[in-house]
């Protein structure tokens, strides 16, 4: 009986330590592959910059917030957002839907160190600037936010409305 139970605490003792080390192995993954997690389809994809018909300034501030926070374009539209950080710490502007930014940001707050270089995102040093060409194939709504540790949630986070 005495020796049953010391098996199975061994047993148990055992399947934390694998999943412990899966866990870590798994974040650690998702992280080196900058891995979107894709809840659902965004609207768009990368554009080419020749086909650019309209160019918006979109300035991030240590205040959190982007100006505009909502912006309109339209369907088809191919469009050149001109990221500013006009604030002296780490910002960036990343695309998705809002599930997906909110998996990403839970994902970035494990992992602060992250920097995000993937179409659809940029990550801008205090007074950088930079762009993302952006093709809006279709109407509905799609979301950007900061993911920086500690700005998504302080409400650093805005929408362009596909008409
Ligand atoms: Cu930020």
């Amino acid at each position: 009986m005495k020796g049953s139970l010391f098996r199975i605490t061994q047993a148990a003792i055992l399947a934390l330590t694998i999943s412990a080390g899966a866990a870590v192995a798994a974040g650690g993954h998702g992280h080196a592959g900058h891995a979107m997690p894709a809840a659902s389809a965004p609207i768009g994809k990368a554009g080419d910059p020749a086909r650019v018909t309209r160019s918006i300034d979109v300035d991030m501030s240590d205040a959190m917030r982007f100006t505009p926070a909502s912006i309109e374009v339209k369907a088809g539209e191919t469009v050149r957002l001109n990221v500013r950080n006009a604030g002296r710490i780490r910002h960036e502007l990343v695309l998705g839907s809002d599930a997906d930014l909110k998996a990403h940001y839970d994902m970035m707050m494990k992992d602060p160190g992250m920097r995000h270089e993937e179409a659809g995102a940029i990550s801008l040093e205090g007074g950088k600037s930079g762009q993302i060409v952006w093709r809006f194939d279709r109407a509905g709504t799609l979301s950007f936010g900061c993911l920086e540790p500690g700005h998504y949630a302080a409400g650093m986070k805005g929408a362009i409305s596909v008409l």
